[in-house]
């Protein structure tokens, strides 16, 4: 593959500041290296521009540093565009998980009918109106399914870049009332921990890669927060949540989207070096992209 690395230096879709030093503690657990030693062709395209934030609330929005996000993650989406066009694998690094609007929004000119894996332990389907905290981390997917906020829904293009019966969440156990009322309506499709737990991370993305090959999709495109795995193995993310993904259940997870050769982009988020033990969280986060990308033990 050749892949194309893109860095993004964003905090202010959500409260603790330090995750814009994700890329940073990526780039420097090992990324570049792990990958060239698979095999593959990379080029590492810098960071995206982030502007500050403004030290004042604003008068129209609940939505905290809304132009700011909004700004960096239209710079990520044409930037993303143009990596696709290439015919190169974009990486995105994060930052938090707001910048999967721009990540997405960009893919989707090109993936008309683009699935959607998103690791995580949220569901991030908060909209304007049912965000318990006004963080637009907690927001991505809803925009991206054309729902909430006028300026994060029509980033980049107007309207829905992703259908809902085209995402597929994994790891989920902290969802809020709206996004499990937005969940049904739409019929998103959630493994939760009790799925993983109960028939196991095998069974869960076997049922996960035949659900998205059957909906034809022209493209896959992981989104992977750290705080999808237990804060045991990734302490250093701003909203750690315990009863999550072991580091072998998403090791095996990425094996297995590795073996069947669907993933076309993907997205690795909310690692905050200043929250972390030694840049774990980092290095785990390396590890698992090495497993995406074909690593193999022997
Ligand atoms: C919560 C937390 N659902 C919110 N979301 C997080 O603020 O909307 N997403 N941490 O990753
Ligand atoms: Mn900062
Ligand atoms: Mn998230
Ligand atoms: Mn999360």
């Amino acid at each position: 593959k050749n892949i194309s690395i893109i860095g993004v230096p964003l905090d202010l879709g959500q409260n603790r500041r330090g995750v814009d030093m994700g890329p940073s503690a990526i780039r420097y657990a090992g990324l570049v290296e792990r990958i060239e030693s698979i095999g593959h062709q990379v080029m590492d395209e810098g960071d995206i521009y982030v502007d500050a934030a403004e030290q004042r609330d604003s008068d129209e929005t609940n939505l905290k540093n809304l132009d700011e996000v909004v700004k960096a993650t239209t710079r990520l989406a044409q930037k993303v565009t143009d990596i696709v066009e290439s015919g190169n694998f974009p990486l995105v690094l994060g930052g938090d998980h707001s910048i999967a609007i721009g990540t997405l929004s960009g893919l989707a000119v090109k993936y008309k009918n683009l699935g959607v894996i998103w690791y995580d332990a949220h569901a991030d389907l908060n909209t304007e109106e049912t965000s318990p905290s006004g963080n637009i981390h907690g927001m991505p997917l809803a925009a991206l399914i054309g729902l909430g906020h006028d300026k994060l829904v029509n980033l980049h293009n107007e309207g829905q870049k992703v259908k809902p019966e085209n995402v597929v969440i994994i790891g989920a156990r902290s969802v809020d009332p709206g996004e499990r009322e937005l969940i049904r309506e739409k019929g998103i499709k959630v493994y939760t921990m009790h799925e993983i737990d109960r028939h196991g991370m095998t069974t869960v993305m076997e049922d996960a890669i035949a659900y998205l090959k059957d909906r034809q999709v022209d493209g896959v495109h992981l989104s992977l927060d750290l705080d999808g795995l237990d804060p045991l193995y990734t302490p250093g993310v701003g909203t750690p949540v315990p009863g999550g993904m072991s580091y072998r259940e998403s090791h095996l997870a990425m094996e297995m989207l590795e073996d069947s050769k669907i993933i076309t982009s993907a997205e690795f988020v909310e690692v905050n070096p200043v929250l972390d033990d030694k840049n774990k969280t980092a290095d785990v986060a390396v590890g698992l992209m090495g497993s995406l990308f074909g690593e193999k033990l022997l």
